[in-house]
């Protein structure tokens, strides 16, 4: 077989090249202005540079909804490819250490050539992610009825042991966390009962805990409805909170922003488990109505600063146990998925820069001052602070490309794979 196209250091070294000089004229003026308010612009770049997030091996494939899939030219057919494509995003948007699997969707035979092939790219992986919302081929027991809460221990006991493995394969691939979303809840109202259905889901999860290694943490991912639309077990913060409490200090809740309820405050979702020490990290996408997984920062870029304004704070104040875990999670429908994830990438650069830019103490003095508007107004400042000159010196400093998609799309890779990765009967690339 020939060696699968890469798109080329020099290409990236050219097309900085021709960008460097505008990008570093914006960087000046963004910097002097930075400075008039105190604020060192280089020390912001260093930050920025050391943000990172997951890309999910799903991600790069194209999504569906439950109407359709319409496949994407070049879709990656195993996770080889998936990693192939993290590797891209990785080179040109250099934000992106990391890639979190999905299993069994991305189980191999050889877990070593996989990490060797993550490596190549100068990628890790970050936490496993179960599945226990489908059956899957030759599959004992169905989750038509649920997985850690159902009504059958037989079943119950299958979702465990599947978890149980998702950590041995973790362990094969360096990570140190499991993240566990189910799907449990009911239809009917009568179908289920809701007190025995989360004891039961408690006893599941207390087993998977005694499982985890030392230094592993389980992340419990809540959503509020889909595809059970009367009751879900693990439906909201509150829920996961208390299970994470019940669990112990291995338990953490993870937020998909997209997983709440309609016009709720996530950003104090995020400050309350940040006080109790229970924030494992974030899925991050963005959504209009519903978990729409579109595009982190494309419907409601305040919203996300909002967030990134607290975890800001928590990082100012060294919050107690502050150590979120990021990951993209997103279904990419009607664009390349490996653009929709660059640009991801950078609206999450955006935002934590913005956050930066807060005036801490200013802030402060306004909310104790009881100045309502004064506090808002200096949020307002820093989120329409344009930090993109920031960001572009922060990707070139790091190797990477100061214009992602623009290189991308120079360097005709998708194409190339298209050439490359025929259709395979039967990919089930993506999320339907
Ligand atoms: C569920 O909607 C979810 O957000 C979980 O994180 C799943 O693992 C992921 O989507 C992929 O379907
Ligand atoms: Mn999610």
């Amino acid at each position: 077989m020939s060696t699968p196209f890469a798109i080329s250091p020099d290409l990236i070294a050219e097309h900085n090249a021709r960008l460097e000089a505008a990008t570093l004229e914006d960087y000046d003026g963004l910097k002097r202005m930075l400075a008039r308010l105190g604020i060192d612009a280089d020390a912001l770049v260093q930050k920025v540079m050391g943000f990172g997030v997951a890309i999910p091996t799903w991600g790069v494939g194209t999504g569906g909804t439950r109407f359709a899939r319409f496949p994407g030219p070049g879709e990656p057919r195993n996770v080889f490819e998936k990693v192939d494509d993290c590797g891209v995003i990785q080179q040109l948007a250099r934000a992106t250490p990391t890639i979190s699997p999905h299993f069994p969707w991305d189980k191999v035979d050889d877990y070593a050539a996989l990490c060797e092939k993550a490596g190549a790219h100068g990628l890790a992986f970050d936490a496993v992610n179960s599945n226990t919302f489908q059956d899957q081929a030759g599959q004992e027991f169905s989750y038509k009825f649920g997985s850690l809460s159902h009504t059958d221990a037989r079943v119950r006991a299958q979702a465990v042991a599947h978890n149980i493995e998702c950590i041995e394969i973790g362990q094969k691939l360096g990570s140190t966390a499991l993240t566990v979303w189910i799907a449990d809840g009911s239809n009917f109202a009568g179908q289920s009962n809701l007190t025995r259905a989360l004891d039961r889901y408690l006893d599941a999860m207390r087993a998977i805990v005694a499982a985890l290694p030392a230094d592993w943490r389980v992340f419990l991912e809540h959503k509020l409805y889909e595809p059970a639309f009367y009751s879900t077990v693990i439906s909201d913060w509150g829920t996961s909170f208390a299970v994470a409490q019940e669990l112990g200090p291995k338990a953490y809740c993870l937020v998909d922003l997209g997983h709440h309820a309609p016009n709720v405050n996530i950003e104090q979702i995020v400050a309350r488990l940040i006080r109790f020490k229970k924030l494992a990290g974030f899925h991050f996408n963005d959504s209009k109505y519903g978990d729409d997984d579109l595009d982190s920062g494309s419907v409601e870029p305040f919203r996300l600063f909002l967030v990134f304004n607290e975890l800001v704070d928590a990082e100012r104040r060294r919050a107690e146990g502050f150590a979120p875990a990021y990951m993209i999670d997103q279904s990419h429908n009607v664009t390349d998925p490996i653009e929709s994830l660059m640009q991801s990438a950078i609206e999450l650069q955006r935002a934590y820069a913005q956050a930066l830019v807060v005036d801490r103490a200013a802030l402060e003095a306004a909310q104790e001052a009881n100045d309502a508007l004064g506090a808002h107004l200096e949020l307002k400042r820093a989120f329409t602070t344009d930090v993109s000159p920031l960001l572009a010196v922060a990707r070139q400093r790091a190797g990477g490309a100061i214009a992602p998609i623009a290189a991308y799309r120079a360097s005709g890779y998708r194409a190339q794979k298209t050439k490359e990765r025929p259709a395979a009967a039967g990919t089930s690339a993506g999320i339907v």
